[in-house]
């Protein structure tokens, strides 16, 4: 069994790189849910329909998120009346937002609509989302008038298109949070546990922050391979490499390692970044040096495999 922590964007591209090199069945995906927004009485899960959508083939290219092909007139009908339009539902995707919110109406849990949405769209790995609990990523930015305010995730990242800077970030209901049924085994059990390259700070630190998790990723620490989300300096997509800095960390390869050692016994670090392998290998972690910048699917099974290679069988 290969699990795999999971953000968006750059998670769901790995996914379908390893999705080409290990039989999916194989295969468990532990999806960040703090990105989970409530808007218009709907329930929406970012980071699980991102995931979904890209293993379906029917991903947006463009945007990375929602489905392709898609039309925006409830949107505008919304907008018609000064509806909140500021995130995004196309028509195609409004339909997922249904179906989960009318079965969570019905007591379901997230877990178990996660699996009825991926079997909708014939997907054959294992998605969990990392808790059935609430659990929602806040930030602390500074208000009109400077004085701190605390906003959701989505209206971070999208209505403010992430442009403001952070002072902390928080994990509302980690305390209570449970895992959903089949994490801890899901890391526990694994070959191999990968940290996909998504956002440490507010794609991976929630999944950890759901109880046990962290625990659980740190004893499997000699089979966990890291790939680093920032490629020379920089976030590929998203705000990873200044919210690091806003943090007090460095947006390095180096300062990812740092962030990672506890959890991680290997990072894999883009060929940008070799110069910098000895200075990771420092900070605690063996350091792979390969193609991190998943371009094509091509690319994304190659570093599947690179990463899957690293795992040093146990002596
Ligand atoms: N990102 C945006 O930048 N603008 C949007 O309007 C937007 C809408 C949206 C709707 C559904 C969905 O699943 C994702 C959406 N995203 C949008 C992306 C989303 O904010 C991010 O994918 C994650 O929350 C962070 O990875």
């Amino acid at each position: 069994m290969i699990t795999v922590i999971a953000g968006g964007v750059g998670a769901a591209r790995f996914l379908s790189g390893l999705v080409q090199v290990r039989p999916p069945e194989e295969i468990t995906a532990i999806v960040n849910v703090g990105d989970d927004v409530e808007l218009h009485g709907l329930s929406i899960s970012p980071d699980l329909d991102t995931i979904t959508y890209t293993l379906a083939g029917a991903i947006d290219p463009v945007r990375g998120w929602g489905l392709a092909a898609e039309s925006w007139q409830a949107m505008e009908t919304l907008g018609r009346y000064g509806g909140t339009t500021w995130f995004n539902l196309g028509d195609r995707d409004l339909g997922t937002h249904m179906y989960r919110t009318e079965r969570r109406g019905e007591g379901a849990p997230l877990s178990q609509i996660t699996a009825e949405i991926a079997a909708g769209w014939g997907l054959e790995l294992r998605l969990l989302p990392a808790s059935d609990d609430r659990l929602r990523t806040k930030l602390t930015i500074d208000g009109v008038d400077g004085r701190p305010i605390e906003i959701g995730f989505q209206e971070y990242f999208v209505q403010r298109q992430h442009s403001v800077p952070v002072r902390a970030i928080r994990f509302e209901g980690a305390g209570e949070a449970q895992p959903a049924p089949g994490v801890i085994d899901a890391i526990a059990d694994a070959e191999c546990v990968v940290i996909a390259p998504s956002n440490p700070l507010i794609s991976i630190d929630p999944v950890l922050a759901v109880d046990g998790v962290r625990d659980a990723v740190t004893a499997a620490r000699e089979r966990t391979v890291a790939v680093s989300p920032i490629v020379a300096g920089a976030a590929l997509k998203g705000p990873a490499d200044r919210l690091l800095e806003e943090l007090g960390h460095s947006s390095t390869v180096v300062g990812v390692a740092e962030l990672y050692a506890p959890l991680a016994s290997t990072l894999v670090i883009d060929e940008a970044d070799a110069a910098l392998a000895s200075a990771v290998e420092e900070s605690g972690l063996r350091c792979v040096v390969a193609p991190t910048v998943m371009s094509t699917p091509a690319v994304a099974a190659a570093l599947a495999d690179t990463v899957l290679e690293s795992i040093v069988p146990d002596e």
